[in-house]
């Protein structure tokens, strides 16, 4: 077998390094990584992009926008290996796109709860997407509190030879739950201990609290819309 001369550094997930036996078998990976990524980021800019027509048409229509921010990412490769690993599934890239559903996410923050499932139906109802999976946290919270309505649809990207059907994860939520979780991740990312019991209590106490606010905040709005 042919010796490969190329530096592996070690961070670099065994998915490549076991398969480097050549430079060609390194640039065919890398390759088909690179197309494997280009297609996962057309699915999330064709849904973007439904988004963003979707909140062009309320503009229009004088009515107020239903979508505060639109974030999107690719999962990087560290935490995609360490998911497969998670979940003792095989590390290679049959394995990955067949078995995650969050290579390729957007997360989509609404003002109020009432938008989060106009866009939901507004999506599905497009005869190119079709859902996979829907996990409802906001009717039913995940013991720590968070709340979010994560969908995974299918799209269908074409390129100039082959149609590839992807699998994007929508997680939708309001402006006071993208909040929670926002500084909830970043707290539990900053512990290097874990999180005492005490601790958990009372960020799922202050979710509470926010979710109740997002209500009182959309009793409000329906309110003055009644006064219009
Ligand atoms: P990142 O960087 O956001 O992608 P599955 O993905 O379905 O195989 P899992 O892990 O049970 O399995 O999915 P789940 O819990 O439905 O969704 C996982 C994602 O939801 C997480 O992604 C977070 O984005 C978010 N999430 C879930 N629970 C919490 C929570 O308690 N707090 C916060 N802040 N976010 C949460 P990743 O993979 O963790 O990271």
């Amino acid at each position: 077998m042919e010796k490969s001369n190329i530096h592996v550094p070690s961070p670099l997930p065994s998915i490549i390094k076991n398969s480097v036996s050549s430079q060609t078998n390194f640039y065919k990976l890398a390759m088909q990584f690179q197309q494997m990524i280009m297609v996962y980021e057309s699915g999330i800019k064709q849904i973007e992009t439904k988004l963003d027509i979707l909140n062009k048409e309320n503009k229009i229509a004088g009515r107020r926008n239903s979508i505060e921010t639109v974030k999107s990412r690719i999962k990087t490769p560290q935490s995609i290996i360490e998911k497969l690993e998670k979940k003792g599934l095989p590390i290679s890239f049959t394995s990955m796109m067949e078995n995650l559903n969050d290579i390729a996410g957007i997360r989509v923050i609404c003002p109020y709860i009432s938008d989060i499932y106009n866009i939901k139906n507004m999506l599905l109802k497009h005869p190119d997407i079709t859902l996979i999976e829907e996990k409802d946290y906001i009717k039913d919270p995940k013991e720590s509190g968070y709340r979010s309505l994560h969908l995974v649809v299918e799209i269908p990207v074409y390129l100039s030879e082959s149609t590839h059907n992807v699998k994007v994860e929508i997680q939708l939520r309001t402006i006071a739950m993208d909040f929670w979780a926002t500084l909830e991740h970043e707290l539990r990312y900053k512990t290097t201990t874990s999180v005492p019991e005490s601790v958990r209590r009372e960020l799922k106490r202050v979710a509470e609290n926010i979710a109740m606010t997002d209500k009182e905040m959309e009793e409000i709005a329906i309110e003055l819309q009644h006064l219009e």
